[in-house]
């Protein structure tokens, strides 16, 4: 039984986590929007006693998978391996706490996809159509969405694809894009004629309306919101296969080379997951006392709340999930995350940039969790939340609670004596919490639920504060007694109570405090921790992290900044043509530049005194923003030793040295691989 489900109609909930793409690692916007929610939420019915499976998984297909292989030259299945790999070990290490983490390449998926689709197919549920598709002459192969990159017709980006403008997230059909490439060949791709199935959607749309707009009006706003436009709109009916060979195939009468649309088969994933982890697995799915959720990012709401719902329809035995909490998007530092400019914090590399702080990282960003909006990380956030909540507030109160037990009473939990209206008003307000924090988790509302077990924090400290302990010992041991015993029972249900957030931090304490483990609903109370129980040595549940730390992260980010703008820098234009002839006018040759030295009120000027071979001589040249006098003697560069000479700020310069300049203006000399003699020439 939960505080929201006091009739006990769930016996079980079977909790899903969108399945992240096996292209890429795991970063803080997957992990705010979907994991850490996710876990929070199972951690918490475990605790108070329901039957939980966590399921999660990799996402194996899909076109940006064969295209990563592609540009690897590796197959999609190495792709997926190593990607899988990487994420599984992640999640594992970052104490995410699923039932099975398993994946879409799996023999068990491919077996329960096939399955489904062939129920379905043979009880009539979809209609086949022929319809134009993009196909590449040259690669003799049709071109999924993903495969066609062109213009947005919404925004004008260049680089949108067939299925999405990644820059004004209009989701597209390819057919739309203006001036389309084949990501294959490059060449313009032809429309040509192939079979698909589809789902109908049309024929769901006014029992999603029923059921959504009608039945589930308690939905996240954004959720809901989302639905009834969809809804609003019209459905239309959907492809589940695709002219690809990277997937499931399409197990009927010509479905020869083509596969499941990959947002048919992933959901799917979930229950083959089940399945994988237990034969017993119908219940999860088919029984109606069994509360289905699932968490997502908002990207994936039309999948989850409108076809994967139609899918489990159309088969007929399954139940549909009781809700859908989804998240909109972390930012960060001010910016989108994304894969391709590498603008994102992976979390495996924030587990080996900050081994054992996985519970810093899951505060933070359940802290700021874009549960409503789209919300931003920083990394100045990130520090301040560690050292002046985490290490301020929670672990300043236990450090304090414990080390005054065992200064003054050899660890052992001392009595209570007589209380105070502070003690009574303190008890109190401690009874309040299981059900209050319970309650906002199980509305999802899990920064507020997180917020709400720090409070539990703040009291325990102002409580010590009010009281005293240090002092009073001296002159009152009884109520030195009292307010520690308390102080350590506050303690106690934090133990408990924050253990969904931050799980490794509520295991040291519990090993603190020589407990064993305890329910979510037996906390509340002053009666945790009975008296003269020993309590264990005082550990810092964590530490302040420096400036250095921080600053280490902001430059990584600056890296990849300065990286992105290499490669997003265009490139001029070509210039006209030129006859040989033209080109055999200019006279280049090696030079040595002997002598540098700033040219007097200029900002960009050297003059430099430069060895020919011909002659030594003197040339102006405009890099002072790049090079130091002392940077440039003794370098061989390219010098166009016959332009006309010409007078700068009062100096004869006579030829011009050749550099290469970037799109952000900076220059870099154009030095020979080989050491040759002075007025050699280049041609
Ligand atoms: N792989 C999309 C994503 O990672 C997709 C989710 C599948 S959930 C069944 O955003
Ligand atoms: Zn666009």
């Amino acid at each position: 039984m939960t505080y929201t489900d006091k009739d006990n109609k769930y016996k079980r909930y079977c909790v899903t986590s969108a399945l992240p793409y096996a292209n890429g690692p795991i970063h803080i916007g997957h992990m705010a929007g979907v994991y850490i929610p996710a876990d929070i939420y199972c951690r918490y019915l475990r605790l108070m006693g329901e039957d939980v499976l966590f399921i999660g998984g990799s996402d194996e297909h899909g076109v940006p998978v064969t295209i990563r292989a592609k540009k690897e030259g590796c197959t999609p299945q190495d792709v997926v391996d190593r990607y899988h790999g990487i994420i599984k070990k992640s999640f594992e290490e970052f104490g995410t706490s699923f039932d099975i983490y398993s994946r879409t390449t799996s023999k068990m998926h491919e077996e329960t996809a096939t399955e489904f689709f062939k129920k379905l197919y043979e009880s009539g549920k979809f209609i086949e159509q022929t319809t134009q598709q993009f196909y590449d002459e040259k690669e003799k192969t049709f071109l999924a969405d993903r495969y066609v990159t062109g213009t947005c017709p919404i925004c004008g980006n260049e680089r949108a694809y067939g299925d999405q403008c990644e820059a004004c997230g209009s989701s597209l059909n390819a057919t739309d894009l203006k001036n389309p490439k084949s990501a294959l060949s490059g060449n313009e791709p032809v429309l040509k004629e192939t079979k698909h199935w589809f789902l109908p959607l049309n024929d769901y749309e006014e029992f999603l309306k029923k059921w959504i707009l009608e039945g589930h009006k308690e939905w996240k706003s954004n959720v809901y919101g989302q639905c009834k436009s969809w809804l609003d709109n019209g459905l239309q009916p959907r492809a589940v296969t695709r002219d690809l060979d990277w997937g499931i195939k399409v197990p009927v009468e010509g479905g020869e080379g083509k596969v499941l649309y990959v947002w048919f088969d992933a959901p799917i994933g979930y229950i083959s997951n089940t399945k994988e982890h237990t034969s017993d697995w119908e219940k999860w799915w088919k029984s109606e006392d069994t509360k289905l959720v699932h968490f997502i990012g908002k990207d994936n709401i039309v999948f989850h709340c409108i076809v994967f719902p139609a899918m489990l329809k159309a088969e007929g035995s399954y139940i549909l999930p009781q809700n859908v909490p989804a998240n909109e998007f972390l930012n960060l530092e001010g910016d989108k995350i994304s894969t391709s400019r590498n603008w994102a914090v992976w979390l495996n590399e924030y587990l080996e940039d900050f081994p054992g702080k996985q519970d810093v990282l899951k505060y933070v960003l359940c802290a700021n969790a874009p549960e409503t909006k789209d919300n931003d990380f920083t990394w100045k956030d990130f520090q301040t939340r560690n050292n002046s909540e985490l290490v301020a507030i929670l672990g300043n109160f236990i450090n304090r609670t414990i080390v005054l037990t065992h200064k003054f009473f050899e660890g052992k939990v001392p009595q209570v004596n007589e209380l105070n209206d502070l003690d009574k008003a303190t008890i109190a307000e401690i009874s309040t919490y299981p059900e209050k924090i319970g309650t906002l988790i199980e509305n999802y509302k899990f920064r507020d639920a997180l917020f709400e077990m720090m409070n539990l924090a703040r009291l325990g400290n102002k409580y010590l504060t009010e009281n005293e302990p240090w002092k009073t010992f001296k002159t009152d041991v009884a109520r030195t007694e009292t307010v520690l015993n308390i102080s350590l029972q506050i303690c106690a249900n934090l133990a408990v109570l924050s253990e969904p957030f931050v799980s490794f931090a509520a295991k040291k304490l519990q090993n603190m405090l020589n407990m064993s483990p305890m329910a979510w609903y037996e906390a509340g109370n002053v009666s945790l921790l009975e008296t003269g129980k020993q309590i264990n040595a005082p550990e810092l549940l964590f530490e302040k992290i420096e400036d250095e730390m921080i600053q280490k992260q902001l430059d990584k980010l600056e890296e990849s900044k300065k990286q992105n703008a290499i490669n997003n820098a265009s490139v001029e234009p070509q210039k006209e043509n030129i006859s040989f002839d033209d080109f055999g006018k200019m006279d280049i040759r090696l030079g040595t530049i002997l002598a540098a030295e700033k040219v007097a009120k200029t900002k960009k000027l050297l003059k430099l005194t430069v060895d020919t071979g011909i002659d030594q001589r003197t040339i102006v040249s405009g890099i002072a923003e790049y090079y130091t006098p002392e940077q440039v003697v003794g370098k061989q560069v390219a010098v166009l030793v016959n332009l006309a000479p010409k007078e700068l700020k009062g100096i004869q310069s006579q030829g011009m040295i050749l550099m290469a300049e970037n799109a952000d203006g900076e220059l870099s000399f154009m030095q020979p691989e080989k050491i040759f003699k002075n007025g050699s020439t280049i041609r």
